[in-house]
């Protein structure tokens, strides 16, 4: 009988290491969750999931060398997927340092250990759509030039470039996807969709509170990241490492989101004056419910991405499945359980 591939997932308590655990045991993975200690771990997207026993937990921290040497040559994966990160832009520009190591340097590290003990060990790292910042060109493919507008960004784009340096000088297996924002029930609350949809969601159940909001004119290309972990495995069973983009090609602002987010509680918003003065307000009686608060303001923005994943579609048959009014229903609707 063949043994089960056995898969380390960093950042397994996160929004995509809960979904993309969920999609290798499915297929008959032994998955191993590299999580830092903390005092109050967050197992919830593995409850969530009905995977929490499933999942050999172990620790492990991107800012400590001899710890990632220890987890990868104990467990000598198949195959590593790096979902680790200080993944929050916003807080990118308080944490530059630190960011820049967990994001960047921890993924040489991650890289050098793997040349060094295991070559034969694939890696997928978790590159962004981040990096294309001030973009070059619209849509964005995995040939736009790169122009980051964060210390995250700047970050993911180093470790981005020693994935490729590492494939092309070592022969690593070495894969990243530059994934498009991608959001779900089990996205953090400090991200605007999932901030917008747990405040709809309360806001439906009574509590009147507005909603504070930084750029509404920001637009993103949002997909749901339970298909986008399908890519993510899809990428690492390619015959050759490579990069490639996953997105929907669709754009949306944080106007049009909040809109679709109110609706789905059968509320229209009605918006009024621009800037930092504009405001949403129930069309029907008239209710304040949305205000802009310029302390969400970004020292640098991203104002607009729009992804190009024909790659993925022709190379791995990958596309998204959710449009994203059934994103923010399953978002609303699993706000609304969980508040109620
Ligand atoms: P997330 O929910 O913020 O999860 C990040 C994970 O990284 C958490 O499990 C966190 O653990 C862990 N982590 C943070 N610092 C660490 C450290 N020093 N050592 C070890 N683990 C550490 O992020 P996500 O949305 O699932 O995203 C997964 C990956 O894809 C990230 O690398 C992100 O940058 C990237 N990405 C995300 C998107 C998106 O739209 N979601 C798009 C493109 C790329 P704690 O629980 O201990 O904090
Ligand atoms: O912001 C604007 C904000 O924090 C989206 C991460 O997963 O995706 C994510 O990064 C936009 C920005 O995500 C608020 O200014 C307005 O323009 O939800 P976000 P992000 O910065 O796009 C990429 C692909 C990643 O790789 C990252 O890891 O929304 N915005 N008002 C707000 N943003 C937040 N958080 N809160 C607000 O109140």
């Amino acid at each position: 009988m063949s043994q089960n591939k056995k898969a380390l997932v960093t950042g397994i308590t996160g929004q995509d290491g809960a979904w993309l655990s969920k999609l290798l045991i499915d297929k008959g993975y032994e998955v191993y969750g590299a999580s830092r200690r903390n005092s109050n771990r967050n197992m919830y997207g593995l409850k969530y999931l009905g995977i929490e026993d499933k999942v050999k937990i172990v620790d492990f921290d991107l800012l400590d060398y001899s710890n990632i040497h220890d987890v990868i040559t104990s467990i000598q994966p198949d195959e590593i997927y790096n979902l680790a990160a200080q993944s929050f832009v916003a807080a990118s520009f308080k944490q530059p340092i630190s960011t820049s190591m967990i994001d960047g340097i921890g993924v040489a590290y991650i890289l050098d250990i793997v040349k060094t003990f295991l070559p034969k060990t694939k890696i997928y790292q978790a590159s962004t759509s981040e990096l294309y910042g001030k973009v070059q060109e619209t849509p964005q493919t995995e040939k736009t030039p790169l122009y980051p507008r964060s210390p995250y960004g700047v970050a993911k784009q180093y470790a981005h470039w020693m994935m490729i340096n590492y494939r092309e000088s070592y022969d690593i297996f070495a894969t990243c996807g530059i994934l498009f924002n991608h959001e779900s029930e089990l996205r953090g609350k400090e991200f605007v969709t999932r901030k917008i949809t747990d405040h709809v969601a309360k806001y439906s159940l009574g509590n009147k509170a507005e909603l504070r909001i930084g750029n509404l004119d920001s637009s993103r290309d949002w997909g749901y990241a339970k298909d986008y972990v399908e890519g993510m495995y899809m990428m690492m069973q390619h015959e050759t490492p490579d990069t490639f983009v996953l997105a929907t090609g669709e754009t949306h602002s944080i106007r049009d989101f909040t809109n679709y987010s109110f609706n789905a509680i059968n509320v229209e918003v009605r918006w009024e004056g621009k800037g930092v003065e504009e405001k949403g307000y129930d069309s029907k009686t008239g209710e304040l419910l949305v205000v802009v608060d310029p302390s969400y303001f970004r020292p640098a923005e991203v104002d607009i991405l729009t992804g190009d994943a024909s790659k993925a579609k022709k190379v791995l048959g990958w596309e998204p499945k959710t449009k994203l009014d059934q994103l923010v229903k399953i978002m609303v609707e699993h706000d609304i359980k969980l508040n109620s």
